[in-house]
């Protein structure tokens, strides 16, 4: 049952299991919730979107809502993230971009050169209105439960521009982060002002934590993530505003694949979560990023499409090993893949909660 049906636990966001967990404070319970919890896992799901394409779908309110509303429902998380991509805030700009079904984001012209870069039209705050709205009605139906407001980080956002479409190897953006090191730098520029403005509205409409999402960086060194990449990423944060860690400013988490090398990069760069994929045990992660943060993850994903007893007895290394990190949000080390039964999510919210209830913290008040 998700907080936001269960009397016993009604807390506010802002004092939810999951900003508690961002910001290292006591929780009663490891607070989960799933990457791409909505959608293509979800019959529901699959009901609500026939006819509507993806990019309409992320523009329609009411849609968004329920969509989003859909997995909370269901399995009990202790988090909404909204439902968007990470490509909306171009596609709003007026950038010519679809996402096609079991392809991913296209771009109609790539960019490829300084004039390219030049000719990104801004995204203007106001043509957010439908986010913002979107929020708002989320917020009011998700009670105590939190919704992350998220985005796509620079990098990740300009793999999808200079290569056309999804990639492997990043190799023409990686060419022209090398060949074009100023064009590079306005492009990311441009990214991070657009990003920390997508996720300024979702907060400003009341989302509990922010999420930027870097899913590509791990394909970099830690030199060129640090030269080229890390300092776009921290003016997001930067512009998203709200002073430093602590009860003024929602929390920020920080997500890539493969970035075992980057962890402390990634802590630097200005969030107060790091996401961690499965690659590194959180316990090793811990001690990479250090004691001043807290960590997101990291089950593999194909572990749920495993047998039972393989599935909880990962998840209990995963909430085991999240005991050294400062503060512990369970989550897959990256989006859950779309043959997963819905029953067994379910299961592993049910499982998590069950290993981690804190004595500390009693889930019912005390008398
Ligand atoms: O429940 C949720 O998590 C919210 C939904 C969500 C999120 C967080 C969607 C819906 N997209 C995203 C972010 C996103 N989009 C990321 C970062 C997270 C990650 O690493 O998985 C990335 C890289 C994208 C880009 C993208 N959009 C891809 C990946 C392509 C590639 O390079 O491999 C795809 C397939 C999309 C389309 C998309 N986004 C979301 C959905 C439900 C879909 C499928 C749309 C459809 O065809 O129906």
């Amino acid at each position: 049952m998700s907080a936001a049906l269960d009397p016993a636990r009604s807390v506010i966001p802002s004092d939810s299991d999951l900003v508690r967990a961002a910001r290292g404070l006591p929780v009663s319970r490891t607070p989960v919730w799933f990457m791409r919890q909505a959608g293509r896992s979800l019959p529901e799901y699959r009901a609500l979107r026939a006819g509507t394409g993806m990019l309409a779908a992320c523009q329609d309110p009411d849609l968004v809502t329920e969509i989003t509303l859909q997995p909370v429902r269901r399995h009990g998380v202790d988090a909404a993230i909204l439902f968007s991509d990470i490509v909306l805030p171009l596609v709003v700009a007026g950038v010519d971009i679809d996402i096609k079904p079991g392809v991913g984001p296209v771009v109609a012209t790539p960019v490829r050169s300084v004039a390219d870069v030049d000719a990104l039209p801004p995204l203007e705050p106001e043509r957010l209105v439908f986010l913002q709205t979107a929020v708002r009605q989320l917020v009011a139906e998700l009670g105590p439960t939190p919704l992350i407001g998220f985005a796509g980080a620079p990098f990740t956002l300009a793999t999808y521009l200079i290569e056309g479409g999804p990639s492997k190897e990043h190799a023409r953006t990686k060419a022209f982060m090398y060949a074009e090191p100023e064009a590079w730098g306005r492009l990311l520029d441009r990214l991070a002002i657009s990003a920390a403005t997508f996720l300024r509205a979702q907060v400003d409409a009341g989302a509990s934590a922010v999420q930027l999402f870097d899913s590509w960086a791990g394909v970099l060194s830690a030199a060129d993530y640090a030269e080229r990449v890390l300092p776009h990423s921290r003016a997001v944060f930067d512009g998203l505003g709200g002073g430093r860690a602590g009860e003024d400013r929602v929390p920020r988490i920080h997500f890539g694949v493969g970035t075992g090398e980057l962890l402390p990069l990634i802590g630097d760069a200005g969030a107060d979560v790091v996401g961690v994929d499965w690659r590194v045990p959180l316990d090793e992660a811990a001690r990479r990023v250090g004691p001043d943060r807290s960590l997101q993850g990291n089950l593999d994903p194909a572990v749920l499409l495993a047998d039972r007893a393989t599935v909880d007895r990962e998840v209990s290394r995963v909430v085991q090993q999240g005991r050294a990190a400062r503060g512990h949000i369970f989550n897959l080390g990256h989006g859950v893949l779309p043959d997963t039964d819905p029953g067994v999510l379910t299961h592993v919210v049910e499982l998590v909660h069950e290993l981690s209830v804190s004595p500390a913290r009693p889930t019912t008040p005390a008398r």
